[in-house]
Protein backbone atom coordinates (compact mmCIF):
# COMPACT_ATOMS: atom_id res chain seq x y z
CA UNK A 1 0.00 0.00 0.00
CA UNK A 2 1.04 3.65 -1.08
CA UNK A 3 2.49 5.65 2.05
CA UNK A 4 0.17 8.52 2.37
CA UNK A 5 1.06 12.01 1.40
CA UNK A 6 2.38 14.20 3.56
CA UNK A 7 0.80 17.63 3.29
CA UNK A 8 3.23 20.56 4.44
CA UNK A 9 1.49 23.53 6.12
CA UNK A 10 -0.54 24.96 9.02
CA UNK A 11 -4.28 24.85 9.27
CA UNK A 12 -4.73 28.42 10.01
CA UNK A 13 -3.48 29.03 6.06
CA UNK A 14 -6.56 29.16 3.56
CA UNK A 15 -4.88 27.68 1.00
CA UNK A 16 -3.36 24.75 3.25
CA UNK A 17 -7.23 24.64 4.23
CA UNK A 18 -8.14 23.92 0.99
CA UNK A 19 -6.41 21.17 0.34
CA UNK A 20 -7.30 19.75 3.86
CA UNK A 21 -10.90 20.06 2.92
CA UNK A 22 -10.70 18.17 -0.50
CA UNK A 23 -8.55 14.90 1.15
CA UNK A 24 -10.88 14.82 3.91
CA UNK A 25 -14.11 15.52 1.55
CA UNK A 26 -12.77 12.45 -0.54
CA UNK A 27 -11.66 10.41 3.09
CA UNK A 28 -7.89 10.72 1.67
CA UNK A 29 -5.09 9.24 4.25
CA UNK A 30 -2.71 12.21 4.42
CA UNK A 31 -0.16 12.90 6.87
CA UNK A 32 0.46 16.43 7.80
CA UNK A 33 3.66 18.72 8.88
CA UNK A 34 3.46 21.77 10.38
CA UNK A 35 5.28 24.67 8.28
CA UNK A 36 5.40 27.94 10.30
CA UNK A 37 4.85 30.09 6.94
CA UNK A 38 6.90 33.07 6.40
CA UNK A 39 9.44 31.79 9.16
CA UNK A 40 13.31 31.42 8.56
CA UNK A 41 13.72 28.86 11.52
CA UNK A 42 13.50 24.95 11.75
CA UNK A 43 10.19 24.12 9.72
CA UNK A 44 9.68 27.53 8.47
CA UNK A 45 8.70 28.05 4.92
CA UNK A 46 11.70 29.89 4.16
CA UNK A 47 14.07 27.82 5.89
CA UNK A 48 16.83 25.93 3.55
CA UNK A 49 15.63 22.80 3.61
CA UNK A 50 11.92 23.56 2.63
CA UNK A 51 13.28 26.28 -0.19
CA UNK A 52 14.77 23.12 -1.81
CA UNK A 53 11.25 21.84 -2.04
CA UNK A 54 9.47 24.97 -2.81
CA UNK A 55 11.40 27.67 -3.75
CA UNK A 56 8.53 29.91 -3.83
CA UNK A 57 8.68 29.61 0.15
CA UNK A 58 4.77 29.28 0.48
CA UNK A 59 2.60 26.82 1.85
CA UNK A 60 1.31 24.68 0.95
CA UNK A 61 3.40 22.05 -0.73
CA UNK A 62 2.66 17.91 -0.78
CA UNK A 63 4.77 15.26 -1.48
CA UNK A 64 4.36 11.63 -2.26
CA UNK A 65 7.04 9.87 -0.52
CA UNK A 66 6.95 6.89 -2.61
CA UNK A 67 8.11 9.10 -5.38
CA UNK A 68 9.47 11.94 -4.15
CA UNK A 69 6.93 13.33 -5.93
CA UNK A 70 7.01 17.48 -4.87
CA UNK A 71 3.86 19.77 -5.48
CA UNK A 72 3.09 23.59 -4.02
CA UNK A 73 0.62 25.89 -5.19
CA UNK A 74 -3.12 25.07 -3.67
CA UNK A 75 -4.97 25.09 -6.89
CA UNK A 76 -2.21 22.76 -8.54
CA UNK A 77 -2.40 20.38 -5.73
CA UNK A 78 -6.25 20.60 -5.80
CA UNK A 79 -6.11 19.64 -10.02
CA UNK A 80 -3.74 16.99 -9.49
CA UNK A 81 -5.28 15.07 -6.88
CA UNK A 82 -8.55 15.38 -8.29
CA UNK A 83 -7.09 14.33 -11.51
CA UNK A 84 -4.76 11.66 -10.12
CA UNK A 85 -7.59 10.09 -8.13
CA UNK A 86 -10.57 10.28 -10.62
CA UNK A 87 -12.53 12.79 -8.49
CA UNK A 88 -14.13 13.95 -11.28
CA UNK A 89 -17.17 15.37 -9.40
CA UNK A 90 -15.22 17.92 -8.10
CA UNK A 91 -13.03 18.72 -11.39
CA UNK A 92 -14.74 17.22 -14.19
CA UNK A 93 -13.35 15.82 -17.09
CA UNK A 94 -15.62 17.58 -19.71
CA UNK A 95 -12.97 19.54 -21.31
CA UNK A 96 -15.23 23.07 -21.21
CA UNK A 97 -16.54 22.37 -17.77
CA UNK A 98 -12.61 21.66 -16.07
CA UNK A 99 -11.94 25.27 -17.97
CA UNK A 100 -14.68 26.77 -16.12
CA UNK A 101 -13.30 25.68 -13.00
CA UNK A 102 -9.73 27.23 -14.25
CA UNK A 103 -11.48 30.30 -14.83
CA UNK A 104 -12.09 31.20 -11.29
CA UNK A 105 -9.25 29.56 -9.98
CA UNK A 106 -7.27 31.72 -12.08
CA UNK A 107 -9.62 34.51 -11.28
CA UNK A 108 -9.11 33.65 -7.57
CA UNK A 109 -5.72 35.01 -7.19
CA UNK A 110 -5.45 38.87 -6.33
CA UNK A 111 -9.50 38.64 -5.91
CA UNK A 112 -11.13 36.54 -3.99
CA UNK A 113 -7.54 36.20 -1.67
CA UNK A 114 -7.31 39.32 -0.96
CA UNK A 115 -9.77 38.60 1.81
CA UNK A 116 -6.85 37.15 3.84
CA UNK A 117 -4.64 40.03 2.94
CA UNK A 118 -6.99 43.17 3.48
CA UNK A 119 -9.05 41.72 6.58
CA UNK A 120 -7.62 38.65 8.09
CA UNK A 121 -3.75 38.30 8.22
CA UNK A 122 -3.55 42.26 9.97
CA UNK A 123 -5.33 41.12 12.38
CA UNK A 124 -4.21 37.72 13.01
CA UNK A 125 -0.10 38.61 12.11
CA UNK A 126 0.44 41.69 13.44
CA UNK A 127 3.99 41.19 12.70
CA UNK A 128 3.27 41.24 8.82
CA UNK A 129 3.01 45.19 9.44
CA UNK A 130 0.77 44.99 6.01
CA UNK A 131 0.69 49.02 5.40
CA UNK A 132 -2.99 50.68 5.49
CA UNK A 133 -2.73 51.45 2.57
CA UNK A 134 -2.77 47.75 1.31
CA UNK A 135 -5.39 46.71 3.62
CA UNK A 136 -7.68 49.26 1.76
CA UNK A 137 -6.53 48.45 -1.85
CA UNK A 138 -6.94 44.37 -1.01
CA UNK A 139 -10.46 45.27 1.01
CA UNK A 140 -12.24 47.52 -2.18
CA UNK A 141 -10.41 44.46 -4.20
CA UNK A 142 -12.11 42.32 -2.36
CA UNK A 143 -15.65 44.07 -2.24
CA UNK A 144 -15.45 43.78 -5.80
CA UNK A 145 -14.80 39.98 -6.31
CA UNK A 146 -17.39 39.38 -4.30
CA UNK A 147 -19.87 41.72 -6.23
CA UNK A 148 -18.53 39.80 -9.44
CA UNK A 149 -19.61 36.23 -7.52
CA UNK A 150 -23.24 37.73 -6.50
CA UNK A 151 -24.19 39.43 -9.81
CA UNK A 152 -22.34 36.90 -12.10
CA UNK A 153 -21.00 33.23 -11.52
CA UNK A 154 -23.59 32.91 -8.63
CA UNK A 155 -26.37 34.77 -9.83
CA UNK A 156 -28.07 32.12 -11.80
CA UNK A 157 -26.24 28.39 -10.40
CA UNK A 158 -26.52 27.36 -7.07
CA UNK A 159 -22.52 26.83 -7.02
CA UNK A 160 -20.12 28.75 -9.05
CA UNK A 161 -19.89 26.88 -12.19
CA UNK A 162 -22.92 25.11 -11.91
CA UNK A 163 -25.19 23.06 -10.14
CA UNK A 164 -22.62 21.05 -8.22
CA UNK A 165 -19.74 22.13 -5.72
CA UNK A 166 -16.13 21.80 -7.30
CA UNK A 167 -12.70 23.10 -6.32
CA UNK A 168 -13.53 26.26 -7.63
CA UNK A 169 -16.25 26.36 -4.73
CA UNK A 170 -13.98 24.76 -1.86
CA UNK A 171 -10.74 27.59 -3.35
CA UNK A 172 -13.61 30.20 -2.86
CA UNK A 173 -14.88 29.20 0.34
CA UNK A 174 -11.34 29.19 2.36
CA UNK A 175 -11.28 32.47 2.07
CA UNK A 176 -14.79 34.04 1.79
CA UNK A 177 -15.91 31.60 4.34
CA UNK A 178 -13.59 33.09 6.83
CA UNK A 179 -14.95 36.06 7.05
CA UNK A 180 -18.49 35.05 8.31
CA UNK A 181 -20.13 35.60 11.79
CA UNK A 182 -19.63 32.20 13.04
CA UNK A 183 -16.02 32.75 12.25
CA UNK A 184 -13.77 35.73 12.36
CA UNK A 185 -16.94 38.29 11.80
CA UNK A 186 -14.82 40.43 9.83
CA UNK A 187 -17.33 41.60 6.87
CA UNK A 188 -20.88 42.18 6.02
CA UNK A 189 -22.17 39.88 3.57
CA UNK A 190 -26.01 41.44 3.55
CA UNK A 191 -25.24 43.33 0.43
CA UNK A 192 -24.70 39.81 -1.12
CA UNK A 193 -27.18 37.53 -1.27
CA UNK A 194 -26.18 34.80 -3.30
CA UNK A 195 -23.44 34.52 -1.51
CA UNK A 196 -24.61 34.39 1.18
CA UNK A 197 -26.79 31.42 0.12
CA UNK A 198 -24.21 29.98 -1.22
CA UNK A 199 -21.49 30.11 2.07
CA UNK A 200 -24.67 28.42 4.03
CA UNK A 201 -24.60 25.64 1.11
CA UNK A 202 -20.88 25.38 1.44
CA UNK A 203 -21.10 24.38 5.10
CA UNK A 204 -22.85 21.35 4.26
CA UNK A 205 -20.04 20.30 2.38
CA UNK A 206 -18.30 17.07 4.07
CA UNK A 207 -14.97 17.89 5.85
CA UNK A 208 -16.47 21.67 6.47
CA UNK A 209 -16.59 21.31 9.96
CA UNK A 210 -13.20 19.63 10.72
CA UNK A 211 -11.08 22.11 8.41
CA UNK A 212 -12.77 24.99 9.73
CA UNK A 213 -12.08 23.74 13.15
CA UNK A 214 -9.20 26.36 13.41
CA UNK A 215 -11.49 29.90 12.32
CA UNK A 216 -14.38 28.14 15.08
CA UNK A 217 -12.04 28.13 18.09
CA UNK A 218 -10.51 31.74 17.06
CA UNK A 219 -14.11 32.83 16.72
CA UNK A 220 -14.47 36.79 16.11
CA UNK A 221 -11.89 39.17 15.98
CA UNK A 222 -13.43 41.95 14.68
CA UNK A 223 -13.28 44.08 17.85
CA UNK A 224 -9.66 42.86 18.83
CA UNK A 225 -6.96 40.80 17.29
CA UNK A 226 -6.46 37.46 18.70
CA UNK A 227 -4.22 36.90 21.82
CA UNK A 228 -1.56 34.47 21.27
CA UNK A 229 -2.95 31.77 23.69
CA UNK A 230 -6.35 31.67 21.44
CA UNK A 231 -4.48 31.17 18.43
CA UNK A 232 -2.22 28.35 19.90
CA UNK A 233 -5.27 26.91 21.66
CA UNK A 234 -6.99 26.80 17.78
CA UNK A 235 -4.42 25.35 16.35
CA UNK A 236 -4.12 22.45 18.91
CA UNK A 237 -7.80 21.71 18.50
CA UNK A 238 -7.38 22.08 14.93
CA UNK A 239 -4.66 19.08 14.80
CA UNK A 240 -7.00 17.30 17.56
CA UNK A 241 -9.93 17.06 14.68
CA UNK A 242 -7.27 16.24 12.36
CA UNK A 243 -5.99 13.37 14.08
CA UNK A 244 -9.58 12.29 15.10
CA UNK A 245 -10.56 12.55 11.49
CA UNK A 246 -7.41 10.14 10.94
CA UNK A 247 -8.47 8.02 13.59
CA UNK A 248 -11.80 7.27 11.49
CA UNK A 249 -9.65 5.99 7.97
N1 LIG B 1 -0.71 31.13 -4.26
C1 LIG B 1 -0.31 30.36 -3.13
C2 LIG B 1 -0.38 31.24 -1.89
C3 LIG B 1 0.20 30.55 -0.69
C4 LIG B 1 0.41 31.51 0.46
O1 LIG B 1 0.37 32.74 0.30
N2 LIG B 1 0.64 30.96 1.62
C5 LIG B 1 0.98 31.78 2.77
C6 LIG B 1 0.25 31.29 4.02
S1 LIG B 1 -1.48 31.48 3.88
C7 LIG B 1 2.48 31.64 3.03
O2 LIG B 1 3.02 30.57 2.92
N3 LIG B 1 3.14 32.74 3.41
C8 LIG B 1 4.50 32.71 3.81
C9 LIG B 1 5.42 33.51 2.97
O3 LIG B 1 5.00 34.03 1.92
O4 LIG B 1 6.60 33.60 3.35
C10 LIG B 1 -1.20 29.11 -2.97
O5 LIG B 1 -2.39 29.22 -3.29
O6 LIG B 1 -0.71 28.06 -2.55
Amino acid sequence: MAEPMILYGVPFSQPVRAVMWLLINKRAPFEMELINPGSKGNNGSRSDSYLAMNPGGTIPTMLEPDTGFVLSEAHAILCYLCRKHGWNDLYPVDLQKTAQVDWYLHYHHRNVRDASTGLVAPRIRKDLNIPEAMQHSAQSTLTRALQTLDEGWLSSRPYITGDDVTIADIAAYVEIGQLRPEFTNVYDFSPFPNVQRWLDAMMEVPGHDEVHTVMREMGDISNEPPSMDKIKNANKEALRALKAYQATL
